[in-house]
């Protein structure tokens, strides 16, 4: 395993937290990839249940605040969210929920990009942890984020498979 991956996405959770990972293949390079994740106030780019982002305080760099807006139908309007990490070397972005109208307190995520074993892809691993709500499960909770974070793995290899075939 990549080091990054075990000082990154190895998680101690509170006795009322959940948290998972989602592993996602995308054929395209590991630098495509990242100019997308790297995007910080551009998240909507390629996580379709958001509609708007805008950026509170920050240029970008670690301690950026934004909030985005989410699409109607789900159990949320908006979030506030922190850059916590941004590292264009080892390509990891981490993100930190502070705010907002949703359900997801506590919620930090850790991005990490990899060289695929074979060829010239990109493996991404994203992983989160989260309180999970009164009166919900766990197993509910973890299958509610883990659809989203699925969803916008799917979403962001989509697009970088399809900037690779115009470069
Ligand atoms: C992300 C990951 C997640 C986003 C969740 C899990 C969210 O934006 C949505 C619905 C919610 O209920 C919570 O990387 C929240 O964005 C789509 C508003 C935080």
């Amino acid at each position: 395993l990549p080091d990054t991956v075990a000082t990154y996405h190895v998680h101690t959770l509170g006795p009322n937290q959940c948290g998972s990972a989602v592993v996602q293949a995308i054929e395209a390079p590991i630098e495509t990839v990242w100019s997308v994740v790297r995007r910080f106030d551009n998240p909507q780019a390629y996580k379709q249940f958001l509609k708007s982002c805008h950026i509170i305080v920050g240029d970008g760099n670690v301690g950026t605040l934004r909030e985005v807006h989410v699409v109607s139908g789900l159990p949320a309007a908006s979030s506030v969210e922190k850059l916590e990490i941004l590292d264009d070397e080892r390509h990891v972005l981490s993100f930190s929920v502070v705010g907002g109208d949703h359900r997801l307190t506590n919620y930090r995520s850790v991005t990490t990009l990899h060289h695929s074993p074979k060829g010239n892809g990109t493996l991404v691993v994203e992983s989160f942890v989260v309180d999970i709500p009164v009166g919900n499960s766990r197993e509910d909770t973890c299958i509610f984020v883990d659809t989203i974070v699925r969803c916008n793995l799917q979403s962001l290899a989509r697009m970088a498979e399809n900037m690779t075939r115009t470069e």
